[in-house]
């Protein structure tokens, strides 16, 4: 690969998106390498993943303006639908997702980082919707998402405006969980990574299962999904395992897939 690095650290598996000549922007090749590492995943082994950029600067600055500027409509259309459907791979991945958030996430990048299940980032780190100020809308799933994460109100401020935030805005909006200095960000996502792989993989899959498929249908609907996934942890290793620890007043547990 070109311009994505993955690393295996113990569970936990590392993806940098490396494109520094043009601040890890997302040019078709990023996106079709995401997708097959994406799909290269090793889910026996890997129980949580963290995806950030190469660099001091900038996680991913957009998708390619230089890519883009010529497309037709209906190039337009599949360059939008070849984006969302990396994202939403990423969004939909059995086990949870943290975006390291290492500066400019702007256009694609912000979008990208919503894909993920949890966002934290750097003190310069930079987070907006510039399209507007491009003569085109966010196209990878940004008029939904960010309106999903901070609330119509704000979106629809910082999408019509093209107006970029800084870390602290995005932390009171609470598009990102924590911010951290830039030398610091990565052991904070490793350490929050490794906080999630120690516990049970089956039951944080449903877990993450049940929140996502849950947001997208009313409360009955929603409760419904969390009994059948509940109900799917029971008669599992992990679930004896878990349990079995807290009678045994046992502190080690030993989980598998
Ligand atoms: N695309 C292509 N190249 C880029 C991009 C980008 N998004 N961002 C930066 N670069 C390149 C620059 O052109 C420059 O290259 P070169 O050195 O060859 O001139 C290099 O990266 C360094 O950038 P700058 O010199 O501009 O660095 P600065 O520190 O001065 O500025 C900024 C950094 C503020 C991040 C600035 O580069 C910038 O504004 N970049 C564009 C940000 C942007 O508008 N992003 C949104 C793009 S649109 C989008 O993402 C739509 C997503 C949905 C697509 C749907 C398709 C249909």
């Amino acid at each position: 690969m070109e311009f994505i690095c993955y690393e295996q650290k113990g569970f936990v598996g590392v993806i940098t998106i490396n494109r520094p000549k043009a601040l890890n922007a997302l040019n078709s090749q990023v996106l079709e390498e995401l997708d097959q590492t994406i799909d290269a995943v090793d889910l026996e082994s890997t129980r949580c993943l963290i995806l950030t950029g190469a660099g001091d600067k900038s996680f991913v600055a957009g998708a390619d303006i230089a890519e883009m500027s010529n497309l037709t409509k209906a190039e337009g259309e599949a360059f939008g639908k070849k984006g969302n459907d990396v994202f939403r791979k990423l969004e939909t991945f059995p086990i949870p997702v943290i975006a390291a958030v290492n500066g400019f996430a702007l256009g694609g990048g912000c979008e990208l980082s919503m894909s993920c299940d949890i966002r934290i980032c750097s003190e310069n780190a930079m987070f907006g919707q510039p399209e507007a100020g491009l003569g085109i809308t966010p196209g990878f799933g940004g008029t939904q998402r960010l309106a999903r994460t901070i609330g119509v109100g704000k979106a629809k401020e910082m999408i019509y405006g093209a107006r970029n935030i800084k870390a602290d805005e995005a932390y009171r909006l609470g598009l990102v969980n924590a911010v951290y200095p830039q030398e610091e960000l990565m052991a904070a996502a490793e350490k929050m990574a490794a906080g999630i792989s120690k516990n049970a993989p089956i039951a944080v899959r449903n877990c993450k299962k049940a929140i996502n498929d849950g947001l997208q249908v009313d409360m009955d609907q929603a409760i419904v999904i969390e009994e059948k996934l509940f109900g799917d942890c029971f008669e599992t290793a992990d679930q004896k395992e878990g349990m079995g620890a807290f009678l045994e007043k046992r502190k080690e547990k030993n989980f598998i897939n």
